[in-house]
């Protein structure tokens, strides 16, 4: 077992051999290959490019994909532990794969035609390509059903017009997945880079997130080939490409949590205030050990919720109440750590701020807190706050 995995359950006995193996070589590439150098890129707001082709032979794109089309066809519980793992060394190093995974590859995947899909999975499972999702647009975040981005049939294909924002990997991203209504009904396409009327400027000025590409996309006349589009009909194209990023994040803000909690931990018996470590004091412990319930708990919610997606069984909604949950968590770890740290807290010679900054958008993205609560609210009452 890897060292850095919080496990106060010995949660460790449930998962099999195989998962076990695909966390430990993801937690040992992120400690050997990650966190020494995510604080520099963070700092400079720069993705650190050298490391996809590293990720990519590490296995982490197309982990549940068949084997037919490049992937690893392994299970879901695994691809959670590796979101778990690539998220103790930074959220945007997650957020990269879960893009690549949940929102390019799956979509791909499950809409595309056999062309299509014999044309991307394969480089995007290698790394030689690099996806993006474009689903948000200026005026259409969490309402994603009232965009105004539009396709029309031409006589070779569709053309696009509108506007997408905070794009994930948008500006470096060789081929986009792009949402646009169609006579009124969302519709998904496949948009590649150097498309005459596509372009994807860089957003700047970030607080969070800071070693993640966010981008706009720009639709101005942009014709697409007819065999771009996905077969899918409705908003329930895109949302369910969200299941399975929201899944990858759930697990993935454990990662960040134990990342923030040993780190306090580490900080508390080794700072010495009145004389002695500040790990003595109760309201010290009391966040050290609030800090680890919560994260166990999260961990047996994740590993339930694994085993529900491997047979299929998984709701949307269970899903909606692990992130949620998970996120916010991890949020508070991030919180109370700092608190711990005093001011050693806002340095970048520890990981807290760094974290925190970061769930600030993963608590955000993917459908933010609040609306997470009113889908599970939904669910239990039978009323939707959305009509
Ligand atoms: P509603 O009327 O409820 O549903 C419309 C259609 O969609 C179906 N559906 C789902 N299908 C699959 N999975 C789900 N989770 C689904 N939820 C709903 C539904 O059955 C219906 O199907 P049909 O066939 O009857 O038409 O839709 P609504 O317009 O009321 O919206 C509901 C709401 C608010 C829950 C939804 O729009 C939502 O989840 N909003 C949040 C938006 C969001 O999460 N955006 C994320 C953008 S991507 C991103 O953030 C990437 S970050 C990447 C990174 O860096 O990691
Ligand atoms: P809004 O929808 O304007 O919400 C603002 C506030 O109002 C929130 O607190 C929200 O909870 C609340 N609110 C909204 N509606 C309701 C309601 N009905 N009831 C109660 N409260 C409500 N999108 C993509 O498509 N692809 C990406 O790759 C991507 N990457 C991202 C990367 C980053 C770094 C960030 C920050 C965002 C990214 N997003 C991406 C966009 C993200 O999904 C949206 O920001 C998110 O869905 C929320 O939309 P919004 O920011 O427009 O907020």
């Amino acid at each position: 077992m890897s060292s850095n995995i919080l496990d106060y359950y010995n949660i460790d006995e449930l998962f099999s051999d195989e998962e076990k193996l695909i966390r430990d070589s993801v937690g040992k590439f992120v400690d050997e290959e990650i966190i020494p150098i995510i604080e520099k890129h963070y700092q400079e707001g720069t993705y650190p490019k050298h490391l996809t082709s590293k990720l990519a032979e590490l296995g982490v794109f197309g982990i549940t994909l068949s084997e037919d089309y490049g992937g690893a066809a392994a299970n879901y519980t695994s691809y959670g532990l590796a979101m778990q793992e690539l998220e103790r060394g930074d959220s945007a190093i997650r957020s990269f794969a879960s893009v690549q995974n949940s929102l390019v590859i799956f979509p791909i995947s499950r809409y595309a035609s056999e062309e299509q899909k014999r044309k991307w999975l394969p480089k995007l499972v290698s790394g030689e390509a690099i996806g993006c999702f474009g689903l948000t647009e200026p005026d259409y975040g969490s309402n994603p059903g009232g965009m105004i981005t539009t396709a029309r049939k031409t006589e070779n294909g569709y053309l696009l017009n509108g506007a997408k924002m905070w794009i994930t990997n948008g500006t470096v991203a060789d081929v986009a997945v792009v949402w646009a209504k169609l006579d009124g009904v969302v519709r998904g396409f496949i948009v590649e880079k150097g498309t005459p009327g596509f372009s994807a400027p860089e957003m700047k000025g970030k607080h969070s997130l800071r070693a993640s590409v966010t981008s706009e996309l720009v639709f101005e006349d942009c014709e697409v080939p007819a065999e771009n589009i996905f077969e899918v009909e409705g908003l329930r194209g895109p949302l369910s490409c969200l299941n399975q990023a929201r899944y990858g994040i759930a697990w993935g803000a454990i990662g960040a949590a134990i990342a923030v909690y040993q780190s306090a931990l580490e900080y508390a018996k080794s700072r010495i205030q009145f004389g002695k470590p500040i790990a003595q004091f109760q309201l010290i412990q009391e966040k050290l050990v609030w800090m680890l319930n919560e994260i166990t708990k999260a961990q047996l919610v994740c590993h339930r919720l694994g085993r529900l997606m491997d047979v299929g069984a998984a709701r949307p909604q269970h899903i909606s109440l692990a992130k949620r949950n998970n996120v916010d968590m991890a949020l508070q770890c991030a919180r109370l750590a700092r608190e711990i740290h005093g001011a050693n807290g806002i340095l970048g010679e520890y990981p807290i701020m760094r974290h925190s900054a970061n769930l600030e958008s993963v608590k955000t993205y993917e459908g933010t807190h609040d609306i997470h609560t009113l889908i599970l609210g939904q669910d239990i009452t039978g009323l939707s706050a959305f009509e």
